[in-house]
């Protein structure tokens, strides 16, 4: 078992906290003992985050290593959960829970990662995180799919980021092409799917919602105008 940082759930420092850490430090009528041990935490705790968020990274890419994605080009499957931590990113999110969570997010669910594999690596709360957006393969797909929707509502905070960025990662690239073997109605009824997860995690992140509308509005006048698949 490695190292645990004191409380995988501990202190957390949003950006305007650094902001304020760092103007009570270096501007000199501030300055105080107090401001510089607040520094001082606050690097190591940067650091910290900095060293587990790059073991979440390896420890995907291994599990991962001889998995593709399922566009024409075969993208090596470590792209997405990357992917779906910069989508993260650009919302604003900085818990590094968070982002470690969506690193991990799929390694239960498609390699042969167990929870308590992650509990032991990472922590209670970011296993705790990837065990919220993790399906279970003993259902049947339609299943998993009406669960998610089921889910979504009263899952965390914390999951409900990652389900969010995951969804827009997903949907841009079936707007970017579709998958071999995928017919346009199946990409459509995907989008139609994700538009009810998306729906019951709303209220979660003003940028990333946004994001994903603007894909749902484009896919609803495509379809409308070229006839394929009736709007419901
Ligand atoms: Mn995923």
């Amino acid at each position: 078992m490695k190292k645990q940082r004191g409380g995988q759930s501990g202190p957390h420092f949003s950006i305007h906290q650094q902001q304020r850490t760092l103007h009570t430090c270096f501007v000199p009528e501030e300055r105080s003992l107090g401001a510089v041990f607040g520094l001082f935490g606050l690097v190591v705790e940067i650091m910290s985050d900095m060293s587990g968020i790059i073991q979440c990274v390896n420890f995907a890419a291994i599990q991962h290593k001889d998995q593709r994605r399922k566009d024409p080009e075969k993208t090596p499957y470590i792209n997405h959960p990357i992917g779906v931590a910069q989508l993260l990113i650009e919302g604003g999110v900085s818990d590094a829970d968070v982002i470690k969570g969506a690193l991990l997010h799929d390694t239960i669910e498609d390699t042969n990662t167990t929870q308590q594999q992650l509990i032991d690596k990472f922590g209670p709360r970011v296993a705790g995180i990837v065990a919220e957006v993790t399906d279970d393969k003993s259902l049947s797909k339609e299943e998993r799919k009406r669960l998610q929707i089921v889910h979504a509502a009263s899952a965390s905070h914390e999951a409900k980021l990652v389900k969010l960025a995951d969804k827009l990662y997903n949907l841009r690239d079936l707007d970017r092409v579709t998958p071999e073997g995928w017919t346009r109605e199946r990409v459509y009824q995907y989008f139609q799917w994700a538009a009810k997860v998306v729906d019951a995690c709303s209220g979660t992140n003003e940028y990333l919602e946004a994001q994903l509308h603007e894909l749902f509005n484009k896919w609803k006048c495509i379809n409308n105008d070229d006839g394929v698949v009736t709007v419901q």
